[in-house]
């Protein structure tokens, strides 16, 4: 387990930065009153048992190693999720530009959805970690999507869970359904985003002088 530990330790390291500097992303955009093509960030390592399913599915020793780490892009995921289908080349874009990290492949999973339904854009990165022993660079996995498409991707990923993989042909019919459905809404949000912008300014600023007259009213105290 110590083996396995150590080997992991970068990958938890990364997960923790990358996810640092995704959500800063966001919180750069509000601080300027900008739309943040950024609605949220999570981030995992992969869990022991599924890096031992994919040395199963790639033939390859369950053990660490720079194959296993070759072979397993995704020990570290991170996953961005956006209001808008514009928003995900804005972020692509950002991250193609950032000198932190290294893009090594793109998967565009929208234009060419896979034969599931699934729609999302895959970025493999290298990433450099400093550990003690000096630097030592990681593979990683940015996954970036809408949120209807993550909406999507959770529930088909909990079904495939309860079938093991094996979907009834009515279930596997309507996730393929309910893929085209999300597809349309991302469609019809995105025909409406200059509004949406507009109500969600507008809400924020409202929020803003909200929370200035409490706070005013708390530095005054209650009017005797
Ligand atoms: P905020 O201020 O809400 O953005 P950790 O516990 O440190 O490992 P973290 O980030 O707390 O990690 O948890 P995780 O599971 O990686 O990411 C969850 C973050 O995504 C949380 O934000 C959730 O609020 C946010 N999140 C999850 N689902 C949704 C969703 O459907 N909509 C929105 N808008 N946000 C969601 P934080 O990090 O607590 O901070
Ligand atoms: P997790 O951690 O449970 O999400 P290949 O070997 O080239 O066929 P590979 O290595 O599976 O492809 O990479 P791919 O397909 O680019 O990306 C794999 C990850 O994308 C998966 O991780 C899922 O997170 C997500 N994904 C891909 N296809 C689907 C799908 O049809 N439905 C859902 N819900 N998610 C999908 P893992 O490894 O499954 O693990």
């Amino acid at each position: 387990m110590r083996m396995w530990n150590d080997f992991l330790a970068p990958y938890k390291q990364a997960v923790v930065e990358l996810k640092v500097k995704l959500k800063g992303l966001r919180h750069q955009y509000k601080l300027e009153d900008l739309h943040a093509p950024v609605e949220f960030v999570t981030g995992r390592v992969k869990p022991l048992a599924s890096i031992y399913d994919k040395t199963l599915e790639k033939n390859i020793p369950f053990e660490p190693s720079p194959e296993l780490a070759a072979e397993v892009p995704d020990i570290a995921g991170l996953r961005i999720m956006c209001q808008f289908v514009d928003d995900i080349e804005s972020v692509v874009g950002m991250l193609r530009q950032r000198n932190d990290l290294k893009i090594v492949e793109e998967r565009d999973y929208i234009s060419n959805k896979k034969q599931s339904g699934y729609r999302s854009f895959h970025i493999i990165i290298e990433y450099p970690v400093e550990t003690i022993r000096g630097e030592k660079t990681i593979l990683a996995e940015i996954q970036i999507r809408t949120l209807a498409m993550n909406f999507w991707a959770s529930i088909e990923h909990s079904l495939n869970y309860k079938y093991q993989g094996e979907l009834p042909d009515v279930i596997r019919q309507r996730l393929e359904g309910a893929a085209e459905a999300a597809f349309r809404l991302d469609e019809e949000m995105s025909l409406i985003r200059d509004e949406i912008h507009e109500a969600q300014s507008y809400f924020s600023s409202f929020k803003e002088t909200e929370k200035r007259d409490i706070q005013d009213t708390s530095w005054k105290g209650e009017p005797e």
